[in-house]
């Protein structure tokens, strides 16, 4: 299906290149799903990727909780994840200074020169955001930001005057690409997508086809309502990783997010 087709008003007002890319990459595999690669080890990740990687658009990572990391076979992770045609994502939820983020986008784990997006909180300001552009920019790669505008948590402090203060930095900067929103709540979501408007992409965590609580106050929503309800994303992690079938989960979780984008 071509992606325009799929994505409607989505494709036409999105500006952010790697959006596109996304809506190629979802529409070439019939799937909406980033997954959320949460394992403690590269070998883990890499049968993971093999496993799973023709049913999923992205790879979020947190980088930070790999052992014994290092760059060479983080490289590794990151050629199979691009064979698989998957767009890199560090959930690294950036949260210092400007001048900090950019230095913080080097160092041990260098993402600026692997990852394609990363997320970001809003509460130190707008500077952020162009720290974390400025270090794409010295390694000469375009990146995108997603500003936590939700989160899934229970008891998150992102009320609703900050989310609309996380949207008006968005607006303001080329480089968000979009929100992390709350998979778990069809009704905060489609406030969300009301406030954001066609022009911004809204991913979503806190989706799961069957649990509703996770552990440690993670709140789960079915994936189809979150992407009724706005979202362009699901990102699931356990729901596929600790699946006794990761390979079904994954493929229940591409058709029920792609279906419920064609009816949307
Ligand atoms: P789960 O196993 O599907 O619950 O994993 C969810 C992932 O999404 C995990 O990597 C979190 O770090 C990430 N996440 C989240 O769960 N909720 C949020 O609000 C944000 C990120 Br932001």
């Amino acid at each position: 299906m071509k992606a325009e087709d799929a994505w409607g008003a989505r494709w036409a007002n999105c500006a952010h290149p790697l959006s596109h890319e996304f809506m190629r990459i979802a529409c070439d595999k019939e799937s909406l799903v980033v997954l959320a690669a949460d394992l403690p080890t590269i070998g883990g990740i890499m049968q993971l990727i093999e496993d799973v990687g023709d049913h999923v658009c992205a790879l979020k990572t947190h980088v930070d909780m790999v052992e014994e990391f290092n760059m060479e076979d983080w490289g590794r992770v990151v050629e199979s994840a691009r064979a698989k045609g998957m767009l890199l994502f560090e959930d690294r939820k950036f949260a210092d200074i400007g001048r900090v983020a950019q230095t913080q986008m080097g160092g041990l784990y260098d993402i600026r020169s692997w990852a394609d997006l990363v997320t970001s909180h809003s509460v130190s300001g707008p500077d952020v955001v162009d720290g974390l552009a400025a270090a794409w920019e010295d390694v000469e790669r375009v990146g995108g930001v997603l500003l936590l505008a939700q989160m899934s948590s229970s008891g998150n402090l992102l009320e609703e005057p900050y989310t609309e203060s996380t949207l008006e930095i968005g607006r303001a900067s080329p480089h968000v690409m979009g929100y992390i929103g709350n998979g778990s709540s069809g009704s905060e979501l489609k406030m969300l997508r009301s406030k954001v408007g066609e022009g911004r992409m809204i991913w979503t965590p806190g989706v799961n086809l069957s649990a509703e609580e996770g552990v440690l106050g993670q709140r789960y929503g079915h994936p189809a309502e979150a992407v009724l309800s706005g979202s362009d994303a699901i990102i699931v992690g356990s729901g596929i990783h600790k699946s006794e079938d990761p390979i079904s989960a994954a493929r229940e979780y591409a058709s029920s997010s792609w279906g419920a984008l064609l009816e949307r």
